[in-house]
């Protein structure tokens, strides 16, 4: 059934899959995401309203736009989805969050190792409110970029506030 409503090509995705990086939105939100696979996506979130928050094996929908383009895109346990635009050549990105209004009144309630409290996003999720969505646009420079190669389960592992100091200072 799902395969009437996605395009995954893996055969597409191979400048990607793999990829890890550090990225600052222009609003100063910092973020961290590294591509598992074709459909997996792992990140962290070290700076902005929902800094702290860490997720692992998120299903995202990924497609190659141009050479070196692509587009990730993802519906949270929490409702919030987000779709974000990757130029790996130019190193910039361009993200659109979505986020539910209980997430906007307090963003905190979803700061966590999310795969270890799914069914609270899902209830804090399903008890809303939902509307008005707080829907935030930004472009983001990729401060650090490096190939970790697919499934690979030692790149996203920790907390943000557990990595070495240093850590998202790195630019490459
Ligand atoms: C991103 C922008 C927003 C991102 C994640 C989010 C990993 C938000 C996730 C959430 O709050 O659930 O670029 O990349």
């Amino acid at each position: 059934m799902s395969d009437l409503f996605e395009s995954t090509k893996p055969e597409e995705l191979t400048a990607l899959v793999g990829q890890h990086f550090i990225y600052t939105y222009e609003n100063g939100w910092q973020y961290e995401m590294y591509v598992k696979n074709a459909r997996t996506i792992d990140y962290r979130i070290h700076a902005g309203i929902v800094g702290g928050r860490w997720v692992r094996d998120q299903l995202a929908h990924i497609v190659r736009l141009a050479e070196n383009v692509f587009k990730i895109s993802w519906d949270e346990p929490t409702g919030t989805t987000v779709s974000v635009a990757v130029n790996l050549a130019e190193r910039r990105l361009h993200g659109v969050i979505f986020f539910p209004a209980w997430i906007a009144e307090d963003p905190g309630k979803t700061v966590c190792f999310q795969n270890d409290h799914l069914d609270r996003m899902k209830a804090f999720r399903d008890a809303g409110p939902t509307y008005p969505k707080l829907v935030i646009d930004e472009f983001a420079d990729i401060t650090y970029l490096e190939n970790c190669g697919a499934d690979n389960d030692t790149v996203i592992v920790c907390p943000p506030d557990q990595l070495p100091s240093g850590y998202v200072a790195r630019r490459n």
